[in-house]
């Protein structure tokens, strides 16, 4: 079964509790197993800087859903936790659920780009991914060693248990 990262993020109505909740959905995937989280991560926003913090966090799981199926399931946690897509572009957002690696696919098509498409330089992702998979290489090739060495800890908070 492929090993699929996902990447967590909220900056509204209880970021914290919104993580909690989309684990909780995560963990009862049909066809799937939540394998683990990494820690949570209070981050500066990346785009429009007039939104609150967001805080962060990646999962690890073995999914027998193929992408767009997974893709269908997260969307529809979304949705049931309240998101509302707004015209904005990079504007807050309740609950953010995004397929980051799936096993060693390469996929572009319309709904889904696998590996997402700016994971290799946003630290609220390569941090939280390195704890859970220290030496991974992305499908291309490229280490997150040499990601992480490239993009600086600035901003990002690791927030206690
Ligand atoms: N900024 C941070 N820090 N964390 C996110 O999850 C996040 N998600 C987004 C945009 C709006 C790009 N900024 C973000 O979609």
């Amino acid at each position: 079964m492929p090993r699929v990262y996902l990447g967590l993020g909220s900056n509204l109505a209880e970021p914290l509790a919104q993580l909690h909740g989309a684990l909780a959905a995560l963990a009862a995937l049909p066809q799937s197993q939540l394998l683990g989280r990494s820690s949570f991560y209070a981050s500066d926003p990346l785009g429009p800087a007039d939104q609150p913090r967001y805080v962060n966090a990646v999962a690890a799981l073995e999914s027998e859903l193929t992408p767009l199926q997974l893709l269908d399931a997260l969307q529809a946690i979304e949705l049931n936790r309240g998101r509302e897509r707004k015209a904005e572009r990079w504007g807050p957002r309740t609950l953010d659920l995004d397929i980051l690696l799936f096993g060693d696919l390469m996929l572009d098509e319309p709904r889904l780009r696998v590996p997402h498409y700016h994971m290799h330089a946003r630290a609220f992702v390569l941090y939280p991914l390195a704890e859970l998979a220290p030496d991974l290489r992305l499908p291309d090739g490229r280490a997150l060693t040499d990601l992480l060495a490239a993009c600086p800890f600035e901003g990002l908070e690791r927030l206690p248990e």
